[in-house]
C-alpha cells in the first residue's frame, strides 16, 4: 500500500477551557463555559447566573496546563507530535470581549506555549475560538444574535493573526460552528454562540440568525487573516455524524439524504461562499426572518476556507417510519435514530464506526475539492490503574488503530487530500458535554477526579508509546 505523505500532520487536539485552567489568572475574565457545573453521566450540565460559591465548575483549574505547560508540551514532543491543535482562550486576550485594547498578559501566555511548541518542532494549529466567548458578551449583547458581536470577533482574530503572524500557519475560526442545529439543547447554542433563546421565539430561527453571523465573522476573519499573512491556511471545523439509512426502502434514503444537509450546511457555506437552496428554501417555508446585511453575500464569497477540519466519532442511522423531527441529541442520534446492527457503541452511548469515518472522507471531498484535516476523533472511555501505576487501555488502542487504518485508505487507495489527523484530548481534560474527568480520551492520563481532587500527576498509558511508533512509522506500523 502506497504511504502517507512524508508531511502528514500527525498530533493531538485540544482546547483552551477544557485544559489550560487557570480560569481568571493573568487577567482572564470569565467565558461562557465558566459558568458551566460539572454534569454526570445522565445529568446535563447547567448554566449558572454568576460563579456560585458551592457550585463545582471544572473548567476552572481543568488539568492546569497553563501552569504546567512546559512539562505538558515536553511529553508531547516524547510522543513525536508534529503538531498541537488547541485553541485561543477569547478571554484571556480580551476579558470581557469589548475592551479597546487586548490583555498583554493574555497574549503573552500563547507566545510563550507557542515558542514552546515550535522549540520541540511541534507546529500548533489553532482554533479562535471553542465554545469560550467571554462571559460579558453573551450576557450584555446576547452573544451571535447580535450583529455587534461579529464586530468584537473580527478584531480578536486580527490581533491574534497579527500577533502570531509569524509562529502559528493553520488556523480555524470556530470549533464544530454546526453543533447547534439543535437548537433545542440549550447547552449548544450557550456555548457555540452565547445565545439564550427567550421565550416565544423559535429556536431554529434563533440559531439560524446567529449562525449568519458566525458565518459572516469567519469570512471576514479569513479576508483579513490572508492580508495579514497571505502563507495563511484557514480552516473551517465542523462536527461530523454521517447519516445511514436503515434499508434500501427509499424512504430511508431519502430520509438519511436530507437529514445529512443538518451537517452540511455550515460546510456548504463556508466553502462554497454561497447559501444552499435548501436553507433558503426552508426560511421561505417556515416564515423565518433573518437579518442579511448589504455586502454579506460578498463577504461570504470572499471569505471561503482553505481546508475543512472536522470532528468524527460516530455515525447514526435512521428509519423513515418513526416520526421525523430533525433534532439532534448529544450522541449524535436523531429522533429517527435506530440501533445498527452492524455498530457497537462505547459506554456513553457514542457508536464505534471506523468505516464511516472513511466514507466521510470521501463524501466530504466529493462535495468540496478541498484538503481536508481529521481535527478530532477519539475513545472516551473509564480508565483502571493498575497496582504498579501502569494504565493498559486496549480498547483506546483499537478505536485509534481501526480510525488510522480507514483514513489511510481513503487518503491511499481513494485519493483523498488529507491534511493531518489530531486525536482528541491526547492528554486527559474535562470532558465538553458531561463536564467529567471520568470520561478520559487521553494517551497520558492526569491524576485528577470528577470532584477536582487527584494530584494532577501526569503518567503514559499504554496508547502513548503505541501512538508514539503510529508516528514515527508515518502509520506503516498500527
Ligand atoms: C466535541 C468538542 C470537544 C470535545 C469532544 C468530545 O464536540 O469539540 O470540545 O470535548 O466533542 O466530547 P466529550 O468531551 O463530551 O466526550
Amino acid at each position: 500500500m502506497k504511504q502517507l505523505p512524508k508531511d502528514f500532520l500527525w498530533g493531538g487536539a485540544l482546547a483552551a477551557h477544557q485544559f489550560e485552567g487557570g480560569w481568571n489568572q493573568d487577567g482572564k475574565g470569565p467565558s461562557v463555559v465558566d459558568v458551566l457545573t460539572a454534569g454526570a453521566h445522565g445529568v446535563p450540565r447547567r448554566v449558572t447566573e454568576t460563579v456560585e460559591a458551592d457550585s463545582f465548575y471544572p473548567n476552572h483549574e481543568a488539568i492546569d496546563f497553563y501552569n504546567r505547560y512546559k512539562e505538558d508540551v515536553a511529553l508531547f514532543a516524547e510522543m513525536g507530535l508534529k503538531c498541537l491543535r488547541t485553541s485561543i482562550g477569547w478571554s484571556r486576550i480580551f476579558p470581557k470581549g469589548d475592551e479597546a485594547e487586548p490583555n498583554e498578559a493574555g497574549l503573552k501566555f500563547y507566545d510563550d506555549l507557542f515558542d514552546e511548541l515550535l522549540s520541540h518542532g511541534i507546529e500548533p494549529v489553532i482554533t479562535l475560538s471553542h465554545f469560550e466567548m467571554p462571559l460579558h458578551l453573551a450576557r450584555e449583547y446576547g452573544g451571535f444574535r447580535n450583529r455587534k458581536v461579529v464586530d468584537f470577533f473580527v478584531k480578536f482574530a486580527e490581533v491574534c493573526f497579527d500577533r502570531y503572524k509569524d509562529k502559528v500557519k493553520y488556523w480555524m475560526t470556530f470549533n464544530e460552528i454546526n453543533n447547534k442545529m439543535d437548537a433545542e439543547n440549550p447547552l449548544f447554542l450557550w456555548t457555540n454562540s452565547g445565545v439564550v433563546v427567550e421565550e416565544g421565539e423559535n429556536a431554529r430561527e434563533v440559531m439560524y440568525q446567529a449562525g449568519h453571523h458566525e458565518l459572516i465573522s469567519s469570512a471576514l476573519a479569513v479576508i483579513k487573516g490572508k492580508e495579514i499573512n497571505p502563507e495563511f491556511q484557514i480552516g473551517a471545523m465542523v462536527s461530523h455524524v454521517p447519516v445511514y439509512p436503515f434499508s434500501s426502502n427509499p424512504d430511508d434514503i431519502m430520509l438519511a439524504e436530507e437529514l445529512m444537509r443538518e451537517r452540511y450546511f455550515f460546510p456548504d457555506v463556508h466553502v462554497r461562499g454561497v447559501y444552499p437552496n435548501y436553507v433558503l428554501k426552508e426560511f421561505e417555508r417556515e416564515g423565518f426572518n433573518i437579518e442579511f446585511l448589504a455586502g454579506d453575500e460578498e463577504i461570504l464569497r470572499n471569505g471561503t476556507v482553505d481546508y475543512l477540519g472536522f470532528s468524527y466519532y460516530m455515525s447514526t442511522t435512521v428509519k423513515a417510519d418513526k416520526e421525523a423531527t430533525h433534532s439532534l441529541v448529544v450522541n449524535g442520534g436523531l429522533a429517527n435514530s435506530v440501533d445498527n446492527p452492524f455498530i457497537k457503541a462505547s459506554d456513553w452511548g457514542w457508536s464505534i464506526d471506523p468505516v464511516g469515518l472513511r466514507y466521510t472522507l470521501n463524501r466530504f471531498y466529493d462535495r468540496y475539492q478541498i484538503p481536508l484535516f481529521i481535527v478530532e476523533n477519539g475513545f472516551g472511555a473509564v480508565d483502571h490503574i493498575e497496582e504498579d501505576g501502569s494504565i493498559h487501555d486496549p480498547q483506546r488502542i483499537q478505536y485509534l488503530n481501526d480510525h488510522i487504518e480507514e483514513l489511510m485508505k481513503a487518503v491511499t487507495y481513494d485519493g483523498v487530500d488529507l491534511m493531518g489527523y489530531t486525536p482528541w484530548g491526547i492528554i486527559d481534560i474535562v470532558s465538553f458535554t458531561t463536564g467529567e474527568m471520568k470520561k478520559r480520551y487521553g494517551m497520558i492520563h492526569v491524576d485528577r477526579d470528577n470532584e477536582g481532587n487527584g494530584s494532577m500527576k501526569r503518567s503514559k498509558k499504554d496508547s502513548f508509546e503505541w501512538y508514539k511508533k503510529v508516528i514515527a512509522t508515518n502509520g506503516e506500523e498500527l
